[in-house]
């Protein structure tokens, strides 16, 4: 969905005045909670009904401790979370653990717990990861809480009294480790570590087992042109493009009726259907419908249902494509506005898995290189289309390269008392850089203005297609325009007794800090402590900081500027601190481990 900037700018700012005055808090870092509080309440201020926002990540499967692609998921969909406060949308952001099943059952058993202290156990792991990590959910479901069980046989019985579930039995081939369904197409040969030959999901390259049962089939092959409309319709259903086509591509091909339950001889831990204590609903349609859960469901939740846009990883795909775009079609409920599929992190060219033994643990990196740091890498790194290879070694480089040299260095050099003394947002003197040629900028300079001024637009666009990466690339370019900017006119040089030197210096001074303005805005859904401590740093309030506060330079175009003259925040130091490399992991880790960290 698409947010005309426009009618957002409009619509903001007949409150934005209400906002200004609510805001006199003295400046100093405003706390991630506090921030997160200010966001929300400066939503309401200005939030229809209509501008409601509904974001998830996968739920995750609680038979391993939380990596780094987990984490990944989790900063996507809360960066579109925040981005989306920040236009004023009153933004809901779900996310939590998929409990029940095969798997889970098994994980449980081999570590000799009972499911359900296992479960939160696990859980708990992925919650302090997130918290540590300044994920801002709103929501964070369990699949084992009574509501949720609750939606799942409600929904069970919608489908059930529609006629589109009925009794069957299921001959084929069964992934645990994917808790999916495979046919015959989708099955190769391999052989497990004592060479003996088995069958693997060709997608996953998960062992196989045939299995033989009587459960509850599913109608999916009667949804395949209903799915396909609605895709031909929705042409930005699935982002990107690529797996959109994947999506009509598996549409064309072998869609039979999915299986939907278990027996219960086999499968306990999971949630019974309803009316046939023998049979336990299937892991995914329970897993789907937490979607639901956290909408309001089964009481009124188009609120939150009609403007649901889910983040998922390529390799749920087709649960996520297809099976839920079916079980909603069948239940009468509308369809999620977007799908955003990103590709996965690896490490040495292989998935990150925990059979592998190639985990990145989320949590010692983030306590490394800074849960900025690590957010920041992510985004930047992470595209969506194709796999990114994960090392220490390139997080150390760009780190370094973007937020502690380019940005930190930038505004050091801007705010260091040797340059601005009087510690203030210096005047913008119309003659030294008239809006014609003739004062003392040069055309890079004007370059650099066009390029400042467009960048919300541009950042906005590729927020709205989750290439967050590409927003930040258009960031960084502009970060590296402004440092050239003041390199360009050294205005260390400038003799403060002359007064056009003094104007022309002060000019500088502010061109750059509307820039750093603009910058530390825009970066809030990326980097939050960090653009806090930067706009802090700046004088910026904490109501200044919205998508409607983007209006850059303001004094170019002959208008007040609300900055202009005023003191700067107070000094808090380095805005990132450089990485250094010969910090190796190993000694880290054990460090960390001495320290009573968990690892
Ligand atoms: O599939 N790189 O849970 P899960 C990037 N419970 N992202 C990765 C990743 C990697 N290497 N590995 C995992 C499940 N992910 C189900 C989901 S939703 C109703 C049920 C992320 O614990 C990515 O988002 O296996 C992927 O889709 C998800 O974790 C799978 O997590």
């Amino acid at each position: 969905m698409r947010t005309p900037f426009r009618f957002v700018t409009r619509s903001c700012k007949a409150v934005h005045r209400l906002q200004q005055s609510s805001f006199l808090s003295p400046i100093s870092a405003v706390s991630s909670h506090q921030r997160i509080a200010v966001l929300r309440n400066t939503s309401t201020y200005f939030c229809k009904e209509d501008r409601s926002y509904y974001i998830t990540t996968p739920i995750f499967y609680v038979n391993a401790s939380p990596h780094l692609g987990h984490l990944y998921s989790a900063v996507i969909a809360d960066c579109l979370h925040r981005y989306k406060l920040l236009q004023g949308f009153n933004s809901k952001f779900a996310t939590g653990t998929d409990e029940h099943g095969l798997k889970i059952q098994q994980a449980a058993e081999a570590a000799g717990k009972d499911p359900l202290t296992f479960c939160t156990d696990v859980s708990e792991r992925f919650k302090h990861l997130f918290n540590s990590c300044n994920i801002s959910y709103t929501d964070y479901i369990r699949t084992t809480e009574q509501a949720h069980c609750q939606a799942v046989k409600h929904f069970w019985s919608v489908l059930c009294n529609k006629g589109l579930i009925y009794k069957g039995s299921y001959e084929g081939w069964y992934s645990t480790q994917d808790e999916s369904f495979l046919t015959a197409s989708q099955v190769g040969d391999a052989w497990d570590s004592s060479g003996k030959e088995i069958k693997v999901s060709l997608e996953s390259g998960h062992k196989v087992e045939w299995m033989k049962e009587e459960n509850y089939m599913f109608r999916l092959s009667a949804f395949r042109s209903q799915l396909l409309d609605w895709l031909r319709g929705n042409p930005r259903a699935i982002q990107p493009e690529r797996f959109y086509q994947a999506v009509i591509q598996w549409l064309q091909e072998d869609l039979p009726d999915l299986s939907v339950s278990r027996q219960r001889s086999r499968l306990q831990w999971g949630i019974p259907v309803p009316g046939d204590a023998e049979q336990t609903i299937y892991v995914w349609l329970d897993a789907l419908v937490n979607y639901l859960t956290v909408a309001g469901y089964p009481d009124k939740c188009s609120q939150w249902w009609n403007v649901a846009h889910h983040i998922v990883g390529k390799d749920i795909l087709k649960f996520h494509a297809i099976y839920w775009p079916a079980f909603l079609l069948g239940a009468g409920l509308p369809l999620p506005q977007t799908i955003y599929v990103h590709s996965h992190w690896t490490v040495g060219g292989k998935k990150m898995s925990k059979s592998l033994g190639n985990v990145v643990d989320p949590l010692v990196r983030s306590q490394m290189f800074t849960t900025d740091g690590m957010r920041y890498f992510l985004l930047r790194q992470g595209v969506p289309d194709s796999d990114c290879d994960y090392t220490d070694n390139k997080v150390i480089k760009l780190l370094n390269a973007e937020l502690a040299d380019s940005l930190g260095g930038l505004l050091n050099r801007c705010t260091a008392p040797a340059l601005n003394p009087a510690q203030v947002y210096p005047s913008f003197c119309p003659q030294s850089f008239p809006s014609q040629h003739g004062g003392r900028a040069v055309v890079e300079d004007y370059n650099m203005l066009d390029a400042v001024k467009n960048l919300p637009a541009v950042v906005e666009q590729h927020y709205e297609s989750m290439h967050v990466y590409k927003a930040l690339e258009a960031i960084s370019a502009c970060v590296r325009q402004t440092n050239g900017f003041v390199q360009r006119h050294a205005p260390w040089k400038l003799d403060r007794r002359d007064s056009k030197d003094q104007h022309w210096l002060d000019t500088i001074i502010h061109v750059s800090l509307e820039c750093l303005r603009i910058y530390g805005t825009l970066l809030q859904p990326i980097v939050p402590e960090i653009s806090n401590k930067l706009l802090s740093r700046l004088g910026v309030q904490p109501g200044e900081r919205s998508w409607v506060d983007v209006n850059f330079l303001p004094r170019y175009q002959g208008m007040d500027c609300p900055f202009e003259g005023r003191a700067l925040g107070s000094d808090s130091g380095v805005l990132f601190s450089r990485l250094e490399t010969y910090m190796g992991l190993d000694t880290f880790i054990s460090q960390s481990t001495e320290l009573g960290l968990p690892t």
